[in-house]
């Protein structure tokens, strides 16, 4: 089998998939972004949970389960590995693991690297906090991005017990600070009660498209879909996909569950929807492996992130330039 244009040896893929070192998707390891067009890395950090922990430990996880990835969509035809030169970048390092200003530079640090070399990040959480960062790598007031938010929650909620960057609360700063263009920004499968109605109200006020899960049941996946892409346009787009999103049934591993959740049979018909959309990164956040001792929620985890994977490999192909 051909290497895919990094020389980094012998190519992983070729290897057992029980076998070598687990990178996302048996990916070569370059933490030093030469020739990489696709950056996934992990984000070890849940210190903005609010209440149950463990996303810290998401990225090594889904690096564990995403060995079972393979290389061709079944579904689309697209080979990610063949269309972009792939790589595992490494986790985030943080210089202060209990300050959450702190690792919010580190990972805007980290992430800006990525952006700055050229390449089209994808993350693993770590807990939500960790898009916030993510976003003031990629964006600006100048120049606001949209987003495809997949989620139980709207995560635009203020500060938790004077702390602002907790993981209920990325998508409200991100506006505050004009990263996104709420009127392009879709958030979709929310539900489940809350003890006020705050962060509902920011989205909705923000001129945010908050999709509840009645409504996505409604709509079905196609319905969904085509508002969705009528929210985004054709303007950079990035996709978040926080597992809770999912039914517990399905993602049982993750700090903040909410049942009557998204199936993953149409999480992944969801994302192939968004095939050609003009995107430029994605993440997938809060599988928590101490509440998924089955392995599991990393499995859907990692299946969430090479769907993403091959969107964003089809994506820069698009794009003018990409080479
Ligand atoms: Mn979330």
């Amino acid at each position: 089998m051909a290497a895919r244009g990094i020389d980094v040896g012998d190519d992983p893929l070729y290897e057992p998939r029980y076998s070598e070192i687990a990178t996302f998707m048996r990916a070569p390891y370059v933490p030093d972004l030469d020739g990489v067009d696709i950056a996934m890395f992990g984000v070890p950090f849940d210190g903005g949970v609010t209440n149950r922990p463990g996303a810290r430990h998401g990225p090594r996880e889904i690096r564990n389960q995403s060995s079972l990835m393979r290389a061709i969509n079944h579904a689309t035809g697209v080979n990610p590995f063949d269309e972009a030169r792939v790589a595992d970048v490494g986790d985030v390092r943080f210089s202060r693991v209990f300050d959450n200003a702190a690792a919010t530079d580190d990972i805007e640090a980290f992430a800006r690297r990525i952006v700055e070399s050229g390449a089209v990040p994808l993350a693993a959480g770590g807990d939500h906090s960790i898009t916030y960062p993510i976003f003031r790598a990629l964006a600006g007031p100048e120049a606001p991005i949209g987003m495809i938010h997949i989620d139980a929650h709207t995560d635009t909620w203020g500060p938790f017990r004077g702390e602002k960057f907790h993981h209920g609360a990325p998508f409200r700063l991100a506006a505050e600070d004009g990263l996104i263009d709420p009127a392009r920004c879709i958030q979709i499968g929310i539900r489940g009660a809350q003890n006020w109605g705050d962060g509902w109200e920011f989205s909705q006020s923000s001129g945010m498209r908050v999709m509840f899960i009645e409504e996505f049941e409604e709509l079905g996946v196609a319905g969904a879909a085509a508002e969705a892409k009528r929210i985004v346009g054709d303007g950079p787009t990035y996709i978040s996909f926080d597992v809770d999103g999912l039914d517990p049934v399905y993602a049982p591993g993750t700090g903040t569950p909410e049942v009557g959740g998204i199936t993953t049979r149409e999480a992944l018909s969801l994302l192939r929807c968004f095939r050609h959309l003009n995107l430029i990164g994605g993440d997938v956040v809060e599988v928590a492996p101490p509440f998924d001792p089955s392995g599991n929620t990393a499995l859907v985890g990692a299946t969430l992130m090479y769907e993403i994977l091959c969107l964003l490999a089809e994506s820069r192909q698009d794009s003018p330039g990409a080479g």
